[in-house]
């Protein structure tokens, strides 16, 4: 119990409660870039699961493609695991090798 303590009407003691709220961790869902996996493909993974533009589909594709890898989105833990098995399971369904991974923000 706290230092000084207080006392409602009838007595009781009154406690103070911090409310337990917890903002939801978010997490960025990347995209890897390989040698293999069209980039016509890419852009349409990011406009199909990303919801992107056409034009921002192509400038993450090409990020992806030159730097390594690229962001595609920043989702709750939930949301985020959905999405890189939505593309891992795509990408399999199509032979392709593309890889998609996800980590805190
Ligand atoms: N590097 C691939 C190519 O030249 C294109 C590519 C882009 C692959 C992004 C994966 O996440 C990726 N066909």
């Amino acid at each position: 119990m706290s230092e000084k303590t207080t006392f409602d009407q009838d007595g009781l003691v009154v406690e103070e409660t911090k409310p337990k709220l917890k903002r939801p961790g978010l997490y960025k869902v990347m995209l890897l870039n390989d040698d293999y996996t069209p980039m016509e493909f890419v852009v349409a993974i990011l406009e199909q699961f990303f919801n992107k533009r056409h034009e921002d589909a192509v400038r993450i594709m090409l990020q992806v493609h030159t730097k390594g890898m690229g962001v595609c989105g920043v989702f709750t833990r939930e949301v985020a695991e959905t999405k890189v098995k939505q593309v891992m399971d795509f990408s399999q369904d199509h032979q392709h090798p593309l890889q998609c991974t996800m980590e805190p923000e």
